[in-house]
């Protein structure tokens, strides 16, 4: 075992879909010359976005990463997916995250969509700075843009920057801290140049703002400003990294990563300022002195093109060593990655990001080489799924392959569900949205050579009846020598809404013997899966009240029989209702979203129940209310497109409703042209 404590930091990059962090990893990379060939976002050959999907989408859809070494500290990259349809990745990620750079683009609609990533950060007290990508575009009112990141954050922002502009371009920045100017240069360092004059008050007031904002946290260097006394550059440093480790404050920065400005800044400021493994791990409860106890957390599972599970962990105490026991299993490999390249080491230690090979376990879970029992470190909050469709293999004898691939692709990605559905009997495969499951899809057909076709779930109908009735049955049957014989007279009736099957019996003086009524029970449930409408029946009672027996020919089967003939003749006059099931949501949006959410829940055949404040979450409402299931396939996809993207909802089926007569026509109609 080697003793030398490496000084590691592991960064993840996060922000909203092509805000520009897999050109910002690359840029990184360049710059600390990890790569010597610069990739592009247009030739898709950046280091971030290797995997076929990713290619063939232009868009990141899964989390990747990339090590380099800057200044003595050996950095991991986490270059996390944008798209909300894979925050689920993105979250279990952020988990294992020391610091997280969260990439935007200085527009303020995307600006705004912030809020739910900088509440996940904050709930985790995870520390986090700013890095505002493309000033080439719309950089013209920094402090419009500032004044956005301030209501989308619970945090005080700390802009460690201030812009030189010339005819509208940010040509530079000064250094807030130093107070230093640089000009930038492509693909260079930046220059330093003369403060220029024409900014120096409006550099003074910034850095004072800094410097107050910082002061809110540190007595001492708050007496400074009072009384005037210019606080040393360490002090404001220690401020800095002291206040970010602990997620008080949000540093931000600017630059534009295709051409490298700002890169080298933020850099620094990662080597300056963020916090070492072993304060990230204390901040999670653990201590980094437990001798000899190694603990890591599985932060992703992927299964390689040959077919063989990696485990992406973080090691959070110890250290790691090839062929270590982790819960009872031995490590196959220890592998740092560079994009889809593994590269075998022998060992990591506290606060590395690596591959293992070979190990059972999920994401999320905590690994360790203690034999006795450890507390389990949290885990992101699993996402409720919000959009479905029903697949099938292509090729029918595929159908056997089917549940060990899905298996594999859910532990890849949790945030895929799939269902056999008990009523329709469709696999349904649930995600976050439309290109989620195309994803999940791709991979099926690519990795496990299963081409599926999709539909749209049938929705689960049920039916039930408005009328009572009487309703006799007699199955009466002679072949050869041994006969059938059953005869049943059966009282149905509708029952409340929820209160689903039963069934009675008040036969008196025996006239249907005890061991047949069993039967008569049979017949009637077996009815009931498929009514006059040919859904499944609910909310009934049924009770048999007469029949008559044969001494020789009776039988179970015969009285079960005897009882679907019963049922067959009496439901069609009981005035049957098509029933659809209904979910109770919770719409979570921007407040200023707020009267979008509920126009589409009413004009969804929904019902308000109503909107609230949502506890610690500024500027968020969440509305109430009960969606029929029918209208909850795209209605995802409309909530985002309202609402920027950021809107989101939790569902359960909460009871059935009588579809309307109209609609239940059409329902009918279509599913009698199915051949149902
Ligand atoms: N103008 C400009 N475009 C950029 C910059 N950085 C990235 N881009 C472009 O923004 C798009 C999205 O970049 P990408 O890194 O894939 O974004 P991601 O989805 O956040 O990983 C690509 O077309 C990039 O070339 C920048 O600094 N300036
Ligand atoms: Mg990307």
């Amino acid at each position: 075992m080697s003793n030398t404590v490496k000084n590691t930091r592991n960064v993840a990059i996060v922000g909203p879909y092509s805000s520009g962090k897999t050109t910002l990893l690359e840029s990184i990379l360049s710059v600390t010359k990890a790569i010597s060939r610069k990739g592009n976002a247009r030739d898709k050959n950046m280091v971030g976005d290797s995997s076929i999907e990713a290619r063939d989408r232009a868009m990141s859809v899964e989390l990747s990463v990339a090590s380099t070494k800057y200044q003595n500290i050996d950095f991991t990259f986490l270059d996390c997916p944008g798209s909300i349809e894979f925050a689920q990745e993105t979250y279990n990620a952020l988990v294992g995250a020391g610091v997280v750079v969260v990439v935007c683009e200085p527009i303020i609609e995307k600006v705004l969509t912030l809020a739910p990533l900088f509440k996940f950060l904050d709930d985790w007290k995870i520390p986090h700075l700013v890095f505002i990508n493309k000033i080439d575009r719309n950089f013209h009112d920094y402090r419009e843009i500032l004044q956005v990141l301030r209501e989308a954050s619970h945090r005080p922002l700390v802009p460690q920057q201030y812009p030189i502009y010339q005819k509208e371009q940010c040509i530079g920045y000064i250094d807030l801290v130093s107070e230093q100017a640089y000009h930038y240069h492509s693909h260079s360092p930046a220059d330093p140049v003369p403060l220029p004059e024409h900014l120096a008050e409006s550099e003074q007031t910034a850095r004072m703002e800094m410097l107050e904002t910082l002061a809110d946290f540190d007595d001492h260097l708050l007496e400074e400003l009072i009384e005037e006394i210019e606080p040393p550059q360490a002090e404001i440093l220690k401020d800095l990294k002291q206040e970010l480790s602990a997620d008080l404050i949000v540093p931000v920065f600017f630059g534009m990563a295709e051409n490298d400005y700002g890169v080298r800044p933020l850099l620094d400021a990662l080597v300056k300022e963020a916090p070492s493994p072993e304060i990230t791990a204390q901040s999670r409860g653990l201590t980094s002195q437990a001798q000899g106890t190694t603990i890591a957390q599985v932060l992703k599972t992927y299964f390689t093109s040959q077919g063989g599970r990696l485990s992406l962990v973080r090691v959070w105490q110890g250290e790691l060593n090839d062929g270590m026991t982790l819960n009872g299993e031995r490590i196959g490999g220890i592998y740092r990655l560079m994009g889809q390249q593994q590269i075998p080491v022998q060992q990591a230690s506290v606060g590395e990001i690596v591959a293992l090979g070979r190990l059972e376990a999920s994401t999320g879970d905590t690994l360790t080489n203690s034999t006795k029992p450890i507390e389990p470190l949290p885990k992101a909050d699993p996402i409720a799924p919000v959009y479905a469709l029903a697949i099938a293999p292509k090729n029918r004898k595929d159908e056997v392959k089917l549940n060990g691939a899905l298996s594999k692709l859910l532990a890849e990605d949790p945030s895929l569900y799939w269902e056999q559905h008990g009523d329709t009997r469709e696999v349904i495969l649930w995600g976050q949205g439309e290109v989620h499951l195309q994803v999940a899809l791709d991979r099926l057909r690519r990795k496990y050579s299963l081409p599926m076709s999709t539909h749209l779930p049938q929705i689960p109908y049920k039916e039930t009846i408005r009328r009572s009735t009487n309703a006799h049955g007699r199955y009466k049957h002679q072949s050869g020598g041994h006969g059938a014989f059953g005869d049943v007279y059966l009282d149905i009736k509708p029952l409340p809404r929820g209160e689903g099957f039963q069934f009675h019996q008040t036969i008196v003086g025996g006239v249907v013997p005890r061991q047949y009524i069993p039967g008569v029970e049979t017949g009637v449930r077996e009815y009931l899966q498929h009514g006059p409408l040919g859904y499944p029946v609910v909310d009934i009672d049924v009770t048999l009240t007469n029949g008559s027996h044969h001494s020789v020919d009776s039988s179970e089967q015969a009285f079960r029989q005897a009882a679907r003939i019963a049922m067959n003749e009496g439901m069609s006059q009981c005035n049957p209702v098509l029933l659809e099931p209904v979910l109770e949501i919770a719409v979570s949006v921007p407040n200023e979203f707020t009267s979008k959410a509920l126009q589409l829940i009413t004009g969804r055949r929904g019902q308000i129940l109503g909107y609230d404040r949502v506890a610690d979450w500024k500027g968020w409402d969440t509305v109430s209310g009960y969606l029929p299931q029918a209208e909850m396939h795209d209605f995802i996809i409309e909530l985002r497109s309202l609402t920027l993207g950021v809107g989101f909802f939790n569902w359960e089926v909460h009871h059935l409703q009588e579809v309307p007569d109209r609609l239940a026509d059409n329902i009918l109609a279509t599913a009698e042209s199915n051949g149902k």
